[in-house]
């Protein structure tokens, strides 16, 4: 049986190139836990390959988890057995990929009739790395604001890219910078596109925003892992980590485990949340790393964008532990929630990250605050219910224009804060 596990890799490498990834065969379950014992179980069934959480199990919510049909009777009974609620609720996962597929492809084609030489600019649509990328080199060429350059290379090739905007032109690192990141989960779309909102509103409306503008300056890459993202437009929707080839059998590191902040060994190399070999074993990681050290000086606010949940969720994220300036996040991530109030949206979750949601180690939140960041958070945008990472684009320009809330709340803030004092 050995001798053919590399033939078996080597086919199952070749069909991911050639074909896109089919969810036909996978079931969507809402699973509820109401105990701790129940919750504890499902953290265990979370580590195991064969079912996809779309959710961090918490208590006495919805806890979406993908299933694939063969598995799906083991899966029951564990569920049975431990009496923890479930209702499956989509049996064929790969219906609700397409019907986002085909109305983007719409929107798309819409988009580029109508664009003459400008690049795709609606918010109707989720872009691709290439829509991403033009727009970006554009306002680079069109607004003294906009800077754009590349941070590093991926394993396959690609460009990481940042870009800066700052009513000064260049980040003089004399005032403060916001410093985001999104798109590190290859699958978690939204928070890309509120990323591009955001950026067109500073940009090309920047006269409504002189509280945002006037004093901050902001570092941002919008795709922080590109090889994933473009994965999932082309191969398989639901994949969030890097493109890595591990093993045989598997590729990818969760990017959001591999900073060398409280890093912590991980075994597995299939499972979803590989933290891999070491710590900033990545290049998108290092990247990542190199760009916040030359602006660290400057750096007061970090927030890492990622779906879903609802929440804005403070340091520390890998233990327990609230972060001696609690408070002021706290606060602040408060006034963003009441910000979303008003215009409509749901009442989010603001709270410590480890006590919301879970512990993580080696996640770009806790390593931003330990670099010197005053606040740092994670934030996890609306997501799309029964259809997981796919929001219909229906409600997409809800979800990204309650994230830019969020964003103008923490944009006017940053401006306000003093520069880190340089540690010794
Ligand atoms: O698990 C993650 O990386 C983030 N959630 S997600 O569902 N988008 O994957 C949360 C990270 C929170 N930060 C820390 N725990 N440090
Ligand atoms: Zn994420």
């Amino acid at each position: 049986m050995k001798l053919w596990l590399p033939l078996l890799g080597c086919a199952l490498l070749s069909l991911a190139i050639a074909k896109r990834v089919s969810y036909t065969e996978f079931q969507l379950y809402v699973v509820h836990p109401e105990t701790r014992d129940q919750l504890e179980k499902l953290h265990e069934l979370a580590q195991n390959v064969d079912y996809d959480f779309w959710d961090a199990p918490r208590l006495n919510r919805d806890v979406r988890v993908m299933v694939s049909h063969y598995d799906e009777a083991k899966f029951e009974q564990v569920l049975d057995r431990h009496d923890i609620t479930y209702d499956p609720v989509v049996g064929n996962v790969q219906q609700i990929l397409d019907k986002e597929r085909a109305t983007n492809a719409e929107f798309y084609k819409r988009a580029k009739r109508d664009s003459n030489s400008r690049s795709t600019i609606d918010f109707d649509h989720y872009w691709t790395l290439d829509e991403i990328y033009d727009y970006i080199e554009e306002m680079a060429s069109a607004s003294p604001m906009v800077t754009v350059f590349d941070i590093g290379t991926t394993r396959e090739g690609r460009p990481i890219k940042a870009v800066t905007v700052s009513s000064n032109g260049e980040v003089s690192l004399e005032r403060p910078v916001l410093f985001m990141d999104s798109g590190i989960h290859a699958r978690e779309w939204v928070g890309v596109m509120s990323v591009m909102y955001m950026f067109h509103e500073f940009v090309e409306h920047s006269e409504l925003y002189t509280e945002q503008l006037s004093n901050t300056d902001y570092v941002i890459i919008p795709v922080l892992n590109p090889d994933g993202y473009v994965y999932t437009h082309e191969v398989n929707r639901l994949w969030r980590k890097n493109r890595v080839q591990n093993n045989l059998l598997c590729a990818g590191v969760d990017l959001n485990r591999n900073y060398p902040f409280s890093w912590a060994f991980t075994s597995n190399a299939c499972t979803n949340t590989f933290a891999g070999t070491e710590p900033a074993s990545e290049p998108e990681t290092k990247a990542m790393i190199g760009l916040m050290d030359r602006y660290k000086s400057a750096m007061t606010t970090y927030i890492a964008v990622h779906t879903s949940g609802e929440m804005i969720l403070w340091p520390w994220g890998y233990d327990f532990i609230h972060c001696d300036n609690w408070e002021e996040h706290d606060v602040l991530g408060k006034k963003a929630r009441d910000a979303i109030i008003a215009a409509g949206g749901n009442e989010w979750e603001v709270g410590n990250s480890a006590d919301v949601l879970y512990k993580a180690s080696g996640a770009t939140d806790d390593y931003a605050y330990h670099t010197g960041a005053r606040l740092a958070y994670t934030i996890e945008l609306s997501g799309g219910g029964q259809n997981g990472f796919d929001l219909p684009v229906a409600q997409l320009e809800k979800a990204i224009r309650e994230a830019f809330e969020i964003y103008k709340t923490f944009g006017a803030n940053a401006g306000t804060l003093p520069l880190p004092t340089p540690s010794a």
